[in-house]
């Protein structure tokens, strides 16, 4: 299998993320993707590629362009306001407050476009984010070229990101811009498996009105984790997208056996809606050791993770999204996609 990497990663290199009222060193850092990337060599996985330049289109067609000007210019105007540290929202257009006018001011710009504020915008984390984009366009058009598995090894992540808003550590949403660039390219219809720890609310956002495009997701009961607001079962999407969207909220210390029942279920509905092209978000934050969730699967459970993945019989883009154990990332993401391959 084929890995699309971006060296320009490590651009997003923010210093703090707000955790328990701190400023700690961010969970999702750089070093995630060596990892990674040793155990794609480790594994001898395949070949790794540098993305290619896929332009804007599809970015401008799953997000908002004033929030594609913010993202641009955040870290500038920032600087710009005199601040020291990195750019963290405060303020928001909340339910006591629910305004639609953007203001000018990056304070409150910052706190229209942000939807958690653990995230801080630094130099250079848009153009991270846009290398990340293309890794997944990239790997979007080797899957519609013929490839069976393709791994877009995307950093900073994507699933948190909504049409018009950064945050959980997202900014461009990786998972729906492959989806979409597949749907152009000749895949009538996709589906976009999350099976990172965390629900995939932007991702569920973007789709969710819409039927070509179904959306399933096994998370962390949002009651429990974030990202609090979204991810429930009864969100199963509206209008045409009305029974496209389905959500498998999973409790405290489940385990592989627990979480593998919601797997087959979101397996079934896969095959019985016909997808061309199966899109996995795939974040291994389900790890037993990882330290911001609550799920206990284990390394071994990857590989039948990926064995099950590959039982579909679909052409799958798998696109890197969480986990934060990071000395075993690698292990657990490679373990996915062997598992995946071995069902050739
Ligand atoms: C990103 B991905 C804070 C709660 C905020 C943010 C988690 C973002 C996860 N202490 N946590 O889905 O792996
Ligand atoms: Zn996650």
């Amino acid at each position: 299998m084929e890995t699309i990497h971006s060296s320009k990663h490590v651009l997003r290199a923010s210093r703090t993320e707000l955790h328990g009222g701190e400023l700690v060193a961010p969970f999702e850092c750089p070093e995630r993707v060596a990892y990674v990337l040793e155990a794609v060599e480790s594994a001898r996985l395949g070949e790794v590629s540098p993305p290619d330049d896929m332009g804007d289109r599809i970015v401008r067609e799953i997000h908002d362009a004033g929030y594609l000007d913010f993202l641009g210019s955040a870290w500038r105007e920032w600087e710009s306001a005199g601040y020291n540290g990195e750019a963290i929202a405060t303020v928001w257009p909340s339910r006591s407050m629910p305004s639609t006018r953007i203001p000018d001011d990056i304070e409150g710009r910052l706190g229209y476009y942000c939807l958690a504020s653990e995230t801080s915008i630094s130099a250079g984390t848009a153009e991270a984010a846009y290398a990340a984009a293309q890794v997944a366009l990239t790997g979007a058009e080797r899957l519609a070229r013929g490839a069976r598995g393709v791994f877009s090894l995307c950093r900073p992540p994507g699933h948190h990101a909504s049409r018009d808003q950064f945050g959980g550590y997202c900014f461009l949403n990786n998972a729906a811009l492959a989806a979409q660039h597949l749907r152009g390219r000749g895949c009538e219809r996709v589906a976009i498996l999350d099976v990172d720890f965390h629900h995939g609310n932007g991702t569920q956002q973007i789709f969710y009105h819409r039927d070509d495009v179904l959306f399933l997701s096994l998370h962390g009961d949002p009651l429990a984790a974030f990202p609090h607001f979204l991810g429930y079962a009864d969100e199963q999407g509206e209008g045409r997208g009305e029974g496209f969207t389905h959500n498998y909220p999973l409790p405290k210390g489940a385990t592989y056996e627990r979480w593998c029942e919601a797997l087959e279920d979101a397996r079934k509905r896969i095959v019985s809606y016909g997808a061309d092209a199966l899109v996995v978000s795939l974040g291994v934050d389900t790890f037993e050791k990882d330290p911001i969730s609550f799920f206990r699967l284990g390394s071994a459970d990857y590989s039948d993770m990926g064995r099950r993945i590959g039982g579909t019989g679909m052409p799958c883009l798998f696109v890197l999204e969480g986990g934060y154990a990071v000395a075993e990332v690698g292990t657990n993401v490679v373990n996915v996609l062997t598992g995946f391959e071995s069902t050739a």
